[in-house]
């Protein structure tokens, strides 16, 4: 499958991981818009938000949990951060295997556009 974060999974793209364990991995945005920006994604291939199914709810409850740990090591857990899951065109998302953005270490202006 011609997916670039399953090639990053599979170490054939390189990243700066932050976080990996069996279900998921955790590496830092190429494009940050954050003093800290990072990915959480499955090792599963998910193509978006639309496609996660029932047998999913571990893994993607377990990458929320992911999120809070790295908010946590990366010390503005308590400051506050923001996590997004873009989803298809009107989203915002330009890949197509589910990730969980983790952007801290600012201040974060809302609504989003
Ligand atoms: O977010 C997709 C995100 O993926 C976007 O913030 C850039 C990031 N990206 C794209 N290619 C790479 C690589 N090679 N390494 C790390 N990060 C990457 P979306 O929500 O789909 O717009």
């Amino acid at each position: 499958m011609d997916c670039l974060f399953c090639k990053i999974i599979d170490k054939q793209i390189p990243a700066e991981i932050v976080y990996e364990d069996d279900l998921v991995l955790a590496f830092k945005d190429i494009s940050p818009q954050a003093p800290f920006h990072a990915l959480v994604i499955p090792k599963k291939h998910i193509a978006t938000l639309n496609d996660i199914a029932e047998e999913d709810r571990a893994v993607v409850g377990h990458m929320v949990i992911v999120a809070g740990k790295i908010a946590n090591e990366q010390g503005f857990a308590e400051a506050g951060y923001r996590t997004v899951f873009n989803c298809n065109q009107d989203g915002g998302q330009t890949v197509y295997h589910i990730h969980l953005h983790v952007l801290g270490g600012k201040a974060m202006g809302w609504p989003p556009y």
